[in-house]
């Protein structure tokens, strides 16, 4: 009974961050929209902005963003007809406080995340509080998007780098992302510098993308118990 009080409570407070956020969308923006269960609530309120009058144009993370946003009639379109976007709004797996460096890809889609917060103007990060941490590599994996071909020999070359992958998997198959890749999660010595890391990672062949987030965020909306204060 206990835990159903308190994953009501944290349900409510993505909601709070994904509003607090979205309150930054004006008419006629290019919005990017995030994938995860906190971003759900902010393409929610878009919708609900949308039929309310607001003009914008949607980009969406995922198939999943997609298809919200299409249920919610919230106008999209793709990077070829609008390669640059006013704002994403996104969540993530790991925020690290001072330099709100990210980890993000545990739903899957790092890989159009990362593309659609590097044609944004602005990244805006939407989290529950229990997502902020002092140093952004800790025992919690990265995952990291491989090609399926030879990815075995990819896990060896990431070994090289002193990781410990593990292939994600659901229902029992590997699991396959939007882009038809597969994923490995992997874990490193905690306190690795997070900017080194990614910079190793952008060189192994095999690798399409990383859930490192270095430099990309402009801000991020945190909401606790208190209120929803934001991060810049
Ligand atoms: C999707 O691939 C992820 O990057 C999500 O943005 C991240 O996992 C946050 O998801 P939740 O809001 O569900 O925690």
């Amino acid at each position: 009974m206990k835990i159903v009080v308190m994953q009501r409570d944290e349900t409510e407070l993505k909601r709070a961050a994904a509003e607090s956020a979205v309150a930054l969308v004006t008419d006629g923006m290019v919005v990017g929209l995030g994938t995860g269960s906190t971003s759900t609530f902010a393409v929610s309120a878009l919708g609900r902005r949308v039929k309310e009058g607001l003009r914008i144009i949607g980009i969406p993370t995922s198939e999943r963003a997609a298809a919200q946003a299409r249920e919610l009639s919230i106008p999209i379109s793709s990077l070829e007809e609008h390669p640059s976007i006013d704002i994403t709004i996104d969540g993530a797996d790991q925020v690290e406080e001072g330099s709100l460096n990210l980890i993000k890809g545990y739903g899957g889609a790092l890989l159009r995340e990362k593309i659609v917060a590097s044609a944004s103007r602005k990244l805006v990060i939407i989290v529950h509080e229990s997502k902020l941490a002092k140093l952004l590599i800790t025992d919690a994996p990265i995952p990291i998007e491989v090609v399926r071909f030879g990815w075995q020999t990819t896990v060896r070359h990431l070994e090289t780098l002193g990781a410990e992958p593990a292939i994600r998997k659901n229902a029992g198959q590997a699991f396959e992302t939007d882009g038809g890749n597969y994923i490995l999660d992997s874990r490193f010595k905690p306190g690795t510098p997070a900017d080194e890391l990614a910079e190793g990672l952008d060189h192994i062949v095999g690798v399409v993308e990383h859930g490192l987030f270095i430099g990309m965020t402009s801000e991020v909306h945190v909401a606790s118990e208190t209120g929803v204060r934001v991060l810049k």
